[in-house]
């Protein structure tokens, strides 16, 4: 049964189900909701995502939704197969969630703000705050520090293996790597600009780009 995520390819946290699935080798269809339009607050949708946000997974009759949780989900269900992305021992596991918990705390609320500023709330005609970008620039300048500091002892954020930790801030890192004015948070940081090059370098994110963008 080939799995169906449902949410626009360009959009951050189906992204990273989407990546999580190809690193798996698991075969999806994409069902596009169109977010820009208000399909993901109708109740048809609301009935998948209770709370009018994507993705969502259909897998048989099972329903999934919360990109974290589906990554968990994929990495343990096909444990055997590709990348181990969850870790083997207690500990190992208990470290990629915790830097699952800092990349949705810590680092996913600022990026999800300045999207939303510099890019949401333009296409709907009206102006983003600046200084509420600025301030989030500011806030991430600290939380890069410490990334800067954990990607000089190991090669990943969890150990020196590729993880979910890591593969979960690629749709919000390439925002950052995108924008002129904002990808020198990534570039002048040596470990972390190495830890960006090898991990988009990746066979499952150069295929998810060629699904989104070309
Ligand atoms: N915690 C949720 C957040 C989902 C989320 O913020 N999705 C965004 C797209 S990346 C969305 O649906 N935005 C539209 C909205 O919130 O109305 C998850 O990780 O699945």
């Amino acid at each position: 049964m080939v799995v169906k995520v449902y949410g626009p390819v360009t959009a951050g946290c189906p992204q990273r189900v989407m990546t999580c699935l190809l690193e798996k080798d698991v075969e999806f269809e994409i069902i596009h909701v169109n977010i820009d339009n208000g399909e993901h607050k109708r109740p048809e949708f609301l009935l998948r995502q209770p709370f009018g946000q994507v993705p969502v997974i259909e897998d048989d009759d099972f329903k999934l939704f919360e990109s974290r949780a589906i990554l968990r989900y994929y990495a343990a269900k096909y444990a055997d197969r590709g990348p181990n992305l969850l870790g083997t021992t207690l500990e190992e596991r208990a470290r990629v969630d915790q830097w699952l918990e800092v990349e949705a705390h810590n680092f996913n609320d600022l990026i999800y703000t300045m999207v939303l500023q510099l890019i949401v709330i333009p296409s709907m005609g009206q102006p983003g705050d600046l200084t509420l970008v600025h301030s989030c620039e500011q806030k991430l300048e600290a939380v890069f520090d410490v990334y800067e500091k954990q990607l000089s002892k190991s090669k990943y954020l969890a150990g020196d293996w590729f993880s979910l930790a890591d593969l979960s801030h690629m749709p919000a890192l390439r925002f950052l790597m995108e924008d002129a004015k904002l990808v020198h948070l990534v570039k002048e940081r040596k470990h972390v600009n190495a830890w960006w090059e090898e991990i988009s370098g990746r066979l499952s994110w150069k295929k998810l780009m060629k699904l989104a963008y070309y």
